[in-house]
């Protein structure tokens, strides 16, 4: 008998479960039909679950409830699973991070959540949003704390602790940790990020969208029938506003709406083919200079295209020589939504810690391009400055960027990144 997984579409909950499958190999079938709020109020469906919550993992040994233990479960499917760690200590800690996933990061966001919610006759009071958050806040510290020098939570690769954690937080990102919230806790962020681009991860996952505001504050209690008969006391904009959010906007799929152009494709064409540098770039294999750096000062236009470099505001956080790499590594990847419109160089200078993160930039018009601004957090991260081609110094840093000088300002490359 097939393992038969019971969700509505986008669950955070149910990801775990996917998540952890794809890792180990183990096929999990989707229940056919399942429609939240109706299938799962059946007596079948009850005696799986007896609060009709979902996720539900039907196996041939019975039904599963709680999201936690059903991930525990396909992960105990493969022997000897590196999603469990490879030594007893590492089994605790991958259990300690799950709990903490659960007991701090999801309980934090579903307190904060309440708080903004008015139930029945009690008010609003903005001291218990503060406190939630605050409470909350001292979690995600004690999170970014130890990922400063972690990429993941346990050893160094995937585990279950990490899948559990990321789909905590996913739910947060989607419905209520704005990026002006999540930027106070940048490691939290990189590791974020990091993992939700994981292959085994986005393909679960999809393409995470973070909240661009907190829900509105909203009231539970149903207005009294007479209420609801005097609709010119409510205005239509004040419905939208006040309207509840779903039970987990990340559940909801949203109806394709037309893409709008990208205002860099209306620009003038440029005479610089962004590909073609690309192409020059990746294929130059001897004589950089000659070939690679002047066919660059060839073909760059300086009216359809501008440079720019770039450096972490943050070096003296670069303590660890992987986790400063993946930094980078993370960034590049989050890049790739501007792969049509940029091209560049991310530098890791020093020998010793802490490590120096430098970049130059490509970017397809003068400004840096709002959208990258918007979509890639890591933007704010650095400190950016214009490229002035007429200044010969600042042209010569362009080409040692681009060539991957050694040394580069006096010291070594601990590594050197192209975003092409
Ligand atoms: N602790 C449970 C939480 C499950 C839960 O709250 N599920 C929600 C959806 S995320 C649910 O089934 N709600 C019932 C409903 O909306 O009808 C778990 O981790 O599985």
């Amino acid at each position: 008998m097939a393992l038969v997984l019971y969700t509505g579409p986008g669950n955070t909950n149910a990801f775990k479960a996917l998540i952890t499958a794809e890792y180990s190999g183990v096929k999990l079938e989707l229940a056919k039909d399942f429609q939240l709020r109706v299938s799962n109020n059946t007596p079948e469906f009850l005696k799986m679950s007896p609060l009709g919550r979902v996720p539900v993992l039907e196996t041939p040994d019975g039904a599963i409830f709680e999201s936690n233990a059903i991930a525990r479960y396909v992960a105990k499917l493969k022997a000897d699973n590196p999603l469990y760690g490879s030594s007893l200590i590492e089994y605790a800690r991958i259990e300690q991070w799950m709990d903490f996933a659960t007991t701090e990061i999801y309980a934090g966001l579903v307190r904060w959540r309440s708080a903004i919610r008015r139930f029945g006759d009690i008010c609003y009071d903005p001291t218990i949003v503060e406190f939630a958050i605050n409470i909350f806040k001292g979690s995600l510290d004690a999170l970014n704390a130890h990922l400063a020098n972690n990429t993941y939570l346990v050893g160094h690769s995937v585990t279950l602790a990490d899948i559990v954690m990321t789909c905590n937080l996913c739910w947060g990102y989607s419905c209520i940790m704005t990026k002006a919230f999540t930027s106070e806790f940048p490691h939290v962020e990189r590791y974020f990020w990091t993992m939700v681009n994981q292959p085994n991860v986005k393909k679960v996952i999809g393409k995470v969208k973070q909240t661009k505001a907190l829900p509105a504050v909203q009231s539970l209690r149903k207005a009294p029938a007479k209420e609801q008969a005097k609709p010119k006391e409510v205005k239509p904009k004040e419905v939208k506003k006040e309207a509840p959010p779903k039970a987990a906007e990340v559940e909801e799929e949203e109806a394709p709406k037309p893409k709008p152009k990208n205002p860099l494709d209306l620009l003038s064409p440029s005479k610089m083919i962004l590909d073609e540098w690309k192409r020059l770039y990746s294929n130059t294999k001897t004589n950089f200079r000659e070939v690679a750096i002047k066919g660059f000062w060839d073909m760059y236009d300086p009216e359809g295209y501008s440079l720019w470099f770039c450096e972490y505001k943050y070096n003296e956080e670069n303590t660890v020589s992987f986790v400063t790499m993946n930094k980078v590594g993370g960034f590049l990847q989050r890049m790739d939504l501007a792969r049509k419109y940029a091209f560049g160089k991310m530098l890791v200078i020093g020998q010793n810690p802490p490590f120096k993160v430098k970049g130059l930039w490509l970017f397809r018009g003068q400004e840096i391009p709002q959208f990258i601004i918007d979509e890639c957090y890591d933007m704010e991260l650095y400190e950016w400055t214009k490229v002035d081609i007429s200044d010969e110094v600042q042209k010569e840093h362009v080409n040692a960027m681009i060539e991957d000088q050694e040394p580069f300002e006096g010291e070594p490359l601990l590594d050197a990144k192209c975003f092409k």
